[in-house]
């Protein structure tokens, strides 16, 4: 084999390698704003069982949480819906948190609330469409 080829297939090993790891780049982020009392925007689309980057805005006045249900929680939020939490992370006023989480490995419509009392009642819900 002379020198060519081994320049060539020591080229085409890099780009395959380079290849691979473009397929581990960072996650894809989104965010919510949570304000008094309400999810913007009220609705966030995002890809079935993948890991993604989520950023929580809390523009309110008074603390906050985002709680993603695997099943619609019937007002008020209590003790029979804590199964059904799939994650929840909360935001004081003022303050932002982001986190990684991995998407629902089913595709459908996830309902998001705050769990504080009284504030899915006064309209704290969103939808999580989660897309195959
Ligand atoms: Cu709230």
């Amino acid at each position: 084999m002379n020198k060519i080829y081994v320049l060539l297939s020591l080229s085409l090993a890099l780009v395959v390698l380079l290849t691979a790891c473009g397929g581990s780049a960072a996650p894809a982020s989104y965010q919510m704003t949570l304000i008094d009392f309400g999810f913007q925007p009220n609705s966030l689309t995002v890809p079935a069982g993948k890991s993604i980057s989520m950023t929580l805005v809390n523009k309110g006045s008074v603390t906050h949480n985002w709680t993603l249900m695997s099943k619609t929680v019937t007002p008020p939020f209590g003790p029979k819906d804590q199964p059904n939490v799939i994650i929840s992370k909360t935001v004081d006023a003022g303050k932002t948190v982001t986190f990684t989480f991995t998407t629902p490995v089913k595709p459908g419509d996830y309902e998001i609330i705050c769990t504080e009392p009284g504030h899915l009642e006064a309209g704290m819900q969103a939808t999580l469409k989660v897309t195959s």
